[in-house]
């Protein structure tokens, strides 16, 4: 059977990788024997994409997006429904999978499957083939009925790497190739494993992929990093694994496996999951940076966000990290419901002292299924209908009121970002690399940038992201 997949995307120059989960779903659907089209876009900004469905001539469409990409779900379902009336859609992702019903009954879609997609999809084309109705698949939902839910699937060794070379790999291996930061190219995205076990409040994560860790095995993993680096050219890699230190030994397994291969690389990770000899073993295999959400420099707001980490504790693992001779990313969030300006201040105190390479600062949002949305959802009738509205990076301000007036959030966030961009861009290894790119990209953006650097609260980063977006797209 012939089946269109989309990913769809705010603004396709951010593409920095590949949609890893819906190349994940169009491999076991190759493996079921059919036929994929896979597309990675801006569907307000890519000329013909409807068009380019259409000639495909699929029987299934499936769409996979966030909240922050809904009304272009939307957009691009309706186009698709009353160019294609006979093809199924099937929504998926972060969102469809929060708001299963929302999704079912505001847009156009006949399924969505909650979780993990690999065989519900090829269960689904199957269905579909067959005539059988799709109600009864566990983990999808339809507007007759839901099947049970699904289990995440057991053993990640048994799912085919994400099919990216249906996509073309060589877009996403462009610079600026993110390990946040530090400058480089051929950076692949890689996944280790599935599940995070913590409870932090405002974090959507659990509901795609669960609470229970499971791991690929090492030798699955340098595999696939082999194969990436003798197919692709690829030269480095970024784990987007939740919490990559989560389980010790397998974190080390995994370096000595892979540290033939000479790949430098970048993951996630938790103040409370670094200790120094574990990050020595990393830098061994390759590991150039570490980041951490740190998230807020108020004691009381961390307990709020169920984070389990301490500030004494973020202090501790940044130190240990530059000590290991590694660098190490920040990010933080402003505007959690009940933060105060002293809260602001302490954040931007403890964001200061532990001099991280890489900071970025989100606003709280409260995405659908978290506790944070649970908490608030009372005052839903105040938020903007799901869309572009949701990016917690350029949000005017955070949705949930607290004692700092959100024009005063938003306003702190543009300063303490502006105050971090020389170590964000400007490290001396850098230089000569973003010299190079800069001198690709047009003047105007450069004069900006600087302009914006050199007022408080400007905005300079949002320049540079944007004009190297433009760039990436072009
Ligand atoms: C890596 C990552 C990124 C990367 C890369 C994204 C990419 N292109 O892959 C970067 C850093 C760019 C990024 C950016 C953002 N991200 Co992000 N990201 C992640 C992260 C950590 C991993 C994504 C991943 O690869 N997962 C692994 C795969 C296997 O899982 P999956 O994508 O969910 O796919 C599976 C199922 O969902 C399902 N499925 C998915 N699509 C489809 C489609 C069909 C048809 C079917 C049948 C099934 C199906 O099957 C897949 C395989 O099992 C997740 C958290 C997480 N653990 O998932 C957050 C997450 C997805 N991001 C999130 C957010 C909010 C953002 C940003 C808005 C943040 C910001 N303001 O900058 C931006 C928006 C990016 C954009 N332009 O769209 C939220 C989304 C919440 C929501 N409700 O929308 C998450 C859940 C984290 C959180 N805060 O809780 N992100
Ligand atoms: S924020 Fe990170 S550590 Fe906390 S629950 Fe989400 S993925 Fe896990």
């Amino acid at each position: 059977m012939r089946i269109a997949l989309v990913n769809v995307q705010y603004h396709e120059g951010n593409n920095v990788f590949p949609p890893l989960g819906l190349l994940y779903v169009a491999a076991a659907l190759q493996r079921a024997g059919h036929q994929c089209l896979v597309i990675d876009g801006d569907p307000r900004r890519r000329v013909g994409m409807v068009e380019q469905v259409v000639a495909f001539r699929p029987a299934l469409v499936g769409l996979s997006f966030l909240t922050m990409t809904w009304d272009r779900a939307r957009d691009l379902a309706r186009a698709l429904r009353a160019s294609l009336p006979e093809a199924v859609l099937v929504a998926g992702g972060a969102h469809a999978t929060a708001d299963p019903d929302g999704t079912i009954s505001r847009l156009p879609f006949d399924a969505v499957v909650v979780g993990e997609g690999e065989e519900a999809a090829a269960e689904i084309a199957g269905a579909v083939e067959d005539g059988r109705p799709l109600h009864e698949i566990p983990g999808v939902v339809t507007a007759t009925g839901r099947g049970p839910a699904r289990l995440p699937a057991p053993d990640l060794d048994a799912l085919d790497f994400p099919a990216r070379d249906l996509l073309g790999h060589e877009p996403y291996l462009r610079p600026p190739g993110l390990i946040r930061g530090w400058a480089s190219s051929r950076i692949a995205s890689v996944l280790g494993g599935r599940g995070c076990p913590f409870k932090c409040s405002y974090c959507a994560s659990h509901q795609q992929l669960g609470r229970r860790v499971r791991l690929r095995s090492p030798g699955n993993v340098r595999a696939e990093l082999s194969l990436l680096q003798r197919r692709d050219g690829v030269r480095g890699l970024y784990w987007v694994d939740d919490v990559f230190t989560h389980d010790r030994d397998w974190t080390l397994a995994t370096c000595e496996a892979i540290r033939p291969l000479g790949l430098h690389w970048g993951c996630q990770s938790r103040a409370d999951a670094v200790d120094g000899p574990l990050l020595r073993a990393m830098k061994a295999a390759g590991c150039v940076q570490v980041d951490v959400g740190v998230e807020s420099g108020s004691p009381r707001l961390l307990k709020a966000m169920h984070k389990g980490v301490k500030p004494a504790q973020v202090v501790e693992a940044f130190d240990t990290i530059h000590a290991s001779g590694l660098r190490a990313g920040a990010s933080f969030i402003l505007g959690y419901p009940g933060e105060t300006e002293d809260d602001i201040l302490a954040t931007a105190a403890l964001a200061a002292r532990i001099r991280a390479d890489w900071t970025v600062f989100f606003l709280a949002t409260p995405y659908p299924g978290t506790e944070l949305w649970r908490r608030h959802e009372g005052e839903a009738a105040a938020w903007p209908d799901w869309g572009e509205s949701w990016n917690n990076r350029v949000s005017p301000g955070p949705m949930i009121a607290g004692p700092v007036p959100p024009e005063a959030v938003a306003s702190w966030r543009a300063r303490l970002q502006n105050r971090h961009f020389r170590r964000n861009y400007l490290r001396a290894r850098n230089v000569p690399f973003m010299l190079r790119l800069l001198g690709t990209l047009p003047r105007r953006p450069v004069r900006e940038a600087v302009a914006n650097w050199l007022v408080d609260g400007g905005r300079a980063d949002s320049v540079v992201e944007a004009a190297f977006s433009e760039w990436r797209a072009a």
